[in-house]
């Protein structure tokens, strides 16, 4: 007899609702769940993958260690007990930080693993803390500490209301949305234009999201802060500002007016390619509407401005009375608040990374900088790697350098669930159960969710054989460490439980497993400025920290705008709806159809290079070259081309699917370590220079 199942996706940050059937322990199928009062039914092709992730052959079970010639299972004792010495014995020699971390994205989809690192980095206590946030959403974070006092507290456009949305650097019709967990967000954004609303998107590439967009305009790489400080100027210039209920507990308009006055629409036409009358009129649209929303995400995160742009999304939404209203950027009220526990605070540049003399940003350094901290020699050189949940050689800018430092490594134990490109590289490697054998609460995206909303997913299958779960193999090693080890692993859902009565809607566990398909805690309400965690509970429009940033803004007008011609093309990212970073490839579903890893070129581009469609093309970078594909295109604006991240299984020694092997180069060969976010460590992955040529 066929069962039903029901659970979130924890793939991507939209946490659908699944309807799973099943029998005598195989999955029969899996379909959205309707009565899931958040997703409404919606699931994308990723969802189909947990299945193949569960019969997955190369997915690990059992611990390995690696053998001159390849790898042996070892039991679970042998393998806790070899990570345990060697990594004692290191940083008993060298130092805590001879030891570094390294924490993936899948870490902060799974509550087991995201309440139990703690623990593991509280018994290492490391310097050398990396993980995949300053590959990604950092800016996000320094911006909502500089301003609301708190790194996560980070406002979500409130889509479901907001008649103008102004977006810049998303493409959530194929991310599904981040920092927005907005389930089914192609019926979302049709309802705004339903309304009469307008979706306003900028974009160096007309993407799938240009396409529910109202407007569409190409901009230039990197170029976003001058046009968001064109808009600041025009909703000053055109009395437009208006902070209603905010301006009783805002500090900082008049140093943005003053700031602003220099950034007129017309400077940042040359400058980021969007012509003055555009900006103009998109300012004044967006300071006339009733409800207003500005957004922008990895386009604006991860490139050379990154701070800046957070800052300046952040900046109109309050300027124009948007935060903390509705149809604005609004803050959640989650069951489950993770905030509680928490603080602000002093969280910045309490120490440095050895070599390069970064700041450290909560707890943690820019991940661009671990290639050096292994490679050069030293005190506090890293001899050793504990990687979870990740996969930096193929994530990281400049993977290429960072897996040949890898190479050096005097230690490397992974906790994963694939030998990939770079757990190859581990000495260890612990696998835990995942997917359909984890039960599921989302801690994090229930903090970023359009709506309050609360669902439990108890797990559907045991955890295969021999695996253990990502929570015990990190208390395990962290009781272990500190020789705590009578103290057994604690399954996550006490901690839950206890964080729920403690909620503001006095659920339990108990609760809100009882409602299987979740629990809808109404829309977002305004909460300012009780949820602010500023010392003085006001917001800071201009903090000195990032309007200090803005002078390598400044100098970034004087270099010559000329294109170095050894390099003459912007390089940027893209996602596909069936990719997930890079560890979904060995899923047979999604890898149909045709070949992904392209770089797209412009038509205009194309001519004057006299390529072809498909044609093998080299491109190349400071750091690294690789060939693949040219797929072109007038989708993409010219002086620009575009590669997806995530691919390049085909080194030596990954265990994965042939078909997944053969998919495709790795774009981290060509980006560079070397260019960050100065203001918040995170990687500048829009802009890379590149060249491209017929092979
Ligand atoms: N050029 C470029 N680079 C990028 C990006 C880009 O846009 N452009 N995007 C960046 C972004 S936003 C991110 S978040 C990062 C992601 O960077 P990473 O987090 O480093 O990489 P992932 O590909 O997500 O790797 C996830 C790893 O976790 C493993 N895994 C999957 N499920 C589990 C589990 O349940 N438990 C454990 N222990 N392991 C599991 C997988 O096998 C895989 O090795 O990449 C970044 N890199
Ligand atoms: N299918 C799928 N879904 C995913 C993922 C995945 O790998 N695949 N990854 C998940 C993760 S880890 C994350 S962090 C989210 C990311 O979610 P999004 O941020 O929505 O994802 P991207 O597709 O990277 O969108 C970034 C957009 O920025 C544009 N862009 C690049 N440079 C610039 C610039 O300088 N300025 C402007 N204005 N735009 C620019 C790119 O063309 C691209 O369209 O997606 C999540 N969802
Ligand atoms: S959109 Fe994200 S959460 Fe929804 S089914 Fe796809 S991968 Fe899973
Ligand atoms: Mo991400």
């Amino acid at each position: 007899m066929a069962e039903f199942h029901y659970r979130s996706c924890n793939l991507c940050e939209a946490i659908c609702g699944l309807e799973i059937t099943h029998e005598n322990g195989r999955v029969r199928s899996i379909r959205g769940d309707r009565r899931d009062p958040f997703s409404r039914g919606h699931i994308c092709p990723k969802a189909l993958a947990l299945k193949e992730i569960y019969e997955d052959e190369n997915r690990l079970r059992r611990p390995l260690r690696r053998t001159g010639d390849g790898w042996r299972e070892i039991s679970w004792d042998e393998a806790f007990d070899e990570t345990v010495a060697r990594l004692r014995e290191i940083q008993a020699r060298d130092g805590r930080g001879a030891v570094a971390v390294y924490q993936g994205n899948p870490s902060v989809h799974n509550f087991g693993t995201l309440l139990s690192s703690g623990e593991l980095l509280k018994a290492l206590q490391t310097p050398n803390n990396f993980s995949a946030t300053s590959v990604d959403q950092l800016p996000h974070h320094f911006a909502a500490w500089a301003m609301f006092g708190h790194p996560l507290l980070i406002p979500v456009p409130d889509i479901d209301r907001t008649n103008f949305f102004l977006i810049l650097g998303a493409n959530p019709l194929a991310s599904n949305g981040s920092l927005m967990t907005a389930p089914d967000i192609v019926n979302r954004l049709e309802a705004i234009k339903r309304r009469g609303g307008r979706i306003v998107l900028l974009d160096p590439r007309r993407t799938e999201t240009a396409r529910a967009a109202t407007e569409h305009h190409f901009i230039d790489p990197s170029s976003d802060a001058f046009f968001l400080l064109a808009v600041v100027h025009t909703l000053f210039a055109e009395n437009l500002v208006d902070l209603d209920r905010l301006a009783g507990f805002t500090d900082g308009v008049e140093i943005l007016r003053e700031i602003s006055k220099a950034y007129t629409p017309a400077a940042a036409e040359p400058l980021t390619g969007v012509p003055a009358a555009v900006i103009r009129r998109i300012a004044v649209e967006f300071g006339r509407a009733e409800r207003a929303v500005c957004y922008g995400r990895m386009g604006l995160s991860t490139q050379k401005f990154g701070g800046l742009c957070q800052w300046l999304v952040n900046a109109i939404n309050v300027l124009t009375g948007n935060l903390d209203r509705a149809g604005g950027a609004m803050f959640t009220t989650p069951a489950y608040d993770i905030l509680a526990a928490t603080k602000g605070g002093a969280i910045y540049d309490r120490w440095r990374s050895r070599v390069r003399g970064l700041p450290e940003f909560m707890g943690e350094l820019p991940v661009a900088a671990l290639a050096d901290e292994i490679l050069t020699e030293g005190a506090g050189q890293v001899r050793a790697l504990v990687t979870s949940c990740g996969n930096p050689v193929l994530s990281t800018p400049g993977g290429a350098r960072l897996e040949r430092a890898l190479e050096k490594l005097e230690f490397m134990v992974a906790i994963d669930i694939y030998v990939n490109e770079t757990t190859r590289h581990a000495d260890i490697i612990l696998p835990p159960a995942t997917g359909l054998e984890v039960s599921h609460y989302d801690v994090i995206f229930n903090l970023l969710a359009i709506r309050n909303t609360a669902k439990y997913s108890p797990a559907l299958f045991p955890a295969a054989d021999g695996a253990r779960y990502d929570w015990e193999i990190l208390q395990t090693l962290a009781r272990r460490l500190t020789g705590k080890e009578e103290m057994g692993p604690v399954a996550p859902e006490a901690r839950l439980d206890f964080g729920l009565k403690f909620g503001k809607y006095g659920l339990s566990l108990d609760k809100v497993r009882a409602a299987p398909h979740g629990l809808d805690l109404g829309a977002l309400e305004p909460s300012l400025p009780e949820r602010l965690f500023t010392a003085d509970k006001r917001i800071a429009l201009a903090p000195e920290i990032i309007v200090g940033d803005l002078g390598r803004l400044a100098a970034e007008l004087k270099k010559t705008t000329a294109p170095a011609d050894e390099f003459p093309f912007a390089l940027i990212g893209r996602r596909h709806l069936r990719d997930c970073n890079s560890w979904l490839h060995n899923a047979e579903v999604l890898m149909k159809g045709k070949n992904r890893c392209t770089v797209l070129v412009s038509t205009t581009d194309a001519e004057k290079l006299n390529l072809r469609d498909k044609q093998l093309v080299r491109v190349a970078s400071r750091t690294g070259a690789i060939e693949l594909p040219a797929e072109i295109t007038d989708r993409i604006a010219p002086g620009v081309v575009s590669i997806p991240h995530g691919y390049g299984h085909a080194r030596a020694g990954v265990r994965l699917a042939t078909a997944a092997r053969r998919a495709g180069v790795s774009v981290n060969d060509l980006t560079d370590p070397e260019t960050l976010d100065e203001l918040t460590g995170n990687a500048a992955f829009s802009s890379v220079r590149v060249s491209v040529k017929a092979v």
